[in-house]
């Protein structure tokens, strides 16, 4: 049989790794679906809008390593640009396919879908801003190269790509790919900058008595868990994580001292950084969210090893082409033992807090919320958290060996949840796996649920409804913080179908003990989601989440720096 763009494009995608690809159908695309369903390793699965499915993509790229969106051009390449938008910002590489114009077309008539003027142009030039690489391909002869590039460089950087394909291209004859090595072979580290970055990392770490290792987001994005574990383990110092690194090391680990974001911390992970006189920055990202409106900015000297280059604070070198892998295996080595700050640690230590469980009958409390989420916790739970009080309910959870957690905080788009966690589990489907979102949230994306029915997939939804935005509410409030309150119980049984699927299963709690019937229930219903509306007080939130509110809010109420 003929052998084209299509199959091509179907080809690269499951040499990748892609098993799944989320899709929403448009005239300028079906051509292209009909090929990559062809291809026997690859699921189409189709979303309920180009947002979710992006967010799907972004979510399976979380799981997989890598995710593919397919939508038609501008009206649903438009909406898929947020999740790309998320998926820059969150280093996932997720390769963004778009139908596009017939080439005969191009400069000779107005087209539907299209700004209704003779350009076909701008959704290239826009996918170029959010994208490490766009690619627009024009004649089916280049497809092959373009088409390599942009999986190449999506794999190289961690961030997404864009490919558009004309609906007359899809079908055309082209070249058969050749081997996959060249195009997912990693960059290795520059060899001179290697070594001269571990002796200058170790020489300044031996000039310093206290130090602290704080672990960032971008550790786990180039699956750097095990290497850091050497090194955290040569050195024998206290370990901090960033909010968003949570998941990235082992909570019951010995030198395991909290989550460090100034003064909503966890297990006084401040205190210990405080102390420290060497901050040694694995993989951070310091935003005004996590440094807590910038009040928890570090002071202390420090050495950053970022996904590809190393900086060190003295004597003041930077090293480019260092891979964080390479850097901390060799670093690993190089160290000498300075346990220091785990002793200190282990003096200012918190003794554990049990949270007391609430009498049955009583109105549900948010803390007994998080109380009966972190019984549910085991090696194989997954929990996703909502932009939200669910950022601060999730990152006080004690996470089991071998628990994941997953947050979108740089981009911070509220519904992520939803769509993410569905394309996640398709990936992983032997997890169990929970999220944990507000009413507010769940509002924009809630008929993604409509899929979890349709596949059948056993998420665990807690939806804490406390009727608004209370997050914005403690940061700066007004009456656009108020939303129309759902029936959300009622709401996610209505996506069930007597044509086929699974079920979902909507469960409305106001007390501890209906929490807990509810949580069995959920537990053991294992054909479709179930959502469990979690009715608590308007005004019952974390104490985390009132102190980080009110220092966010001040940062964004600085007035303008006056003209020098
Ligand atoms: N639009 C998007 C797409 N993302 C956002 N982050 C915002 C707007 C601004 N925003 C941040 S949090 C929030 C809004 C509107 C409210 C969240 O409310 P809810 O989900 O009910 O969580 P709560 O704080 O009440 O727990």
């Amino acid at each position: 049989a003929l052998f084209t763009v299509g199959d091509y494009l179907a080809e690269r995608l499951a040499q990748i790794g892609i098993r799944h690809h989320f899709i929403v159908p448009g005239d300028y695309n079906l051509i292209l679906l009909d090929k990559l369903e062809a291809h026997p390793a690859l699921t189409e699965v189709g979303c309920t809008n180009e947002l979710n499915c992006s967010l799907a993509a972004e979510g399976y790229a979380r799981a997989c390593g890598v995710g593919v969106c397919v939508v038609t051009y501008s009206v649903g390449a438009f909406s898929a640009f947020n999740g790309i938008g998320s998926a820059y910002a969150e280093n996932l590489p997720v390769i963004l396919v778009s139908g596009a114009p017939n080439t005969n077309d191009v400069d000779q008539h107005l087209l539907h879908h299209t700004l209704g003027e003779h350009d076909f142009i701008y959704q290239l030039e826009m996918a170029k801003r959010i994208t490490c690489c766009a690619v627009a391909i024009r004649r089916a002869a280049h497809a092959p190269e373009l088409i390599d590039r942009a999986i190449r460089m999506a794999l190289l950087k961690r961030k997404p790509v864009y490919i558009e394909v004309p609906t007359n291209l899809s079908g055309e004859a082209c070249a058969q790919p050749g081997p996959i090595s060249a195009v997912v072979k990693q960059m290795p580290s520059d060899a001179p900058a290697l070594d001269a970055a571990v002796t200058g990392a170790s020489e300044f770490l031996r000039a310093k008595q206290k130090p602290v290792i704080l672990v960032g987001p971008k550790v786990r994005r180039v699956g750097a868990e095990k290497v850091l574990l050497q090194l955290v383990e040569a050195i024998g110092c206290a370990v901090v994580l960033q909010p968003a690194a949570k998941g990235s090391f082992p909570e019951d680990h010995a030198q395991f001292a909290g989550i460090f974001w100034g003064q909503v911390s966890t297990l006084a992970a401040d205190t210990i950084v405080n102390w420290a006189d060497v901050l040694i920055c694995i993989g951070t990202v310091f935003t005004d969210y996590s440094t807590v409106g910038w009040t928890a900015l570090p002071s202390v000297p420090q050495l950053v090893a970022d996904i590809d280059s190393v900086a060190l604070a003295n004597p003041n070198m930077y090293f480019s082409h260092v891979q964080l892998q390479d850097f901390l295996v060799r670093l690993a080595e190089a160290v000498s033992w300075n346990s220091c700050t785990m002793t200190e640690y282990n003096r200012l230590r918190p003794d554990p807090a049990l949270g007391q469980a609430s009498r049955g009958q009583e109105r549900l409390t948010r803390k007994e919320v998080a109380r009966q989420t972190q019984l549910l916790l085991t090696p194989e739970t997954t929990v996703f958290t909502e932009t939200g009080d669910s950022w601060f309910n999730g990152i006080q959870l004690c996470l089991p060996a071998g628990a994941e957690f997953e947050i979108e905080m740089q981009w911070g788009h509220i519904g992520w949840t939803i769509p993410a966690s569905f394309g996640y589990v398709l990936a992983k489907p032997e997890r169990r796996t929970i999220l944990m979102t507000g009413d507010g949230a769940f509002q924009m994306t809630a008929q993604e649920v409509s899929q979890m029915v349709r596949c059948r997939i056993p998420i665990i939804i807690l939806l804490i409804n406390n009727r608004g935005y209370t997050i914005e509410v403690e940061i700066h409030d007004g009456l656009y913080n108020r939303i129309q309150n759902w029936n959300y119980a009622l709401l996610v049984e209505a996506f069930n179908s007597e044509e086929g699927g699974g079920r979902a299963l909507g469960l409305k709690a106001h007390t501890a003990e209906q929490v807990s019937e509810a949580l069995k229930r959920a537990i053991a219903h294992k054909d479709g989601p179930t959502l469990i509306e979690c009715n608590i007080h308007q005004d019952d939130c974390s104490r985390e989440l009132i102190t980080w509110g009110h220092f966010v809010a001040a940062a964004n109420s600085r007035v303008p720096a006056k003209d020098k």
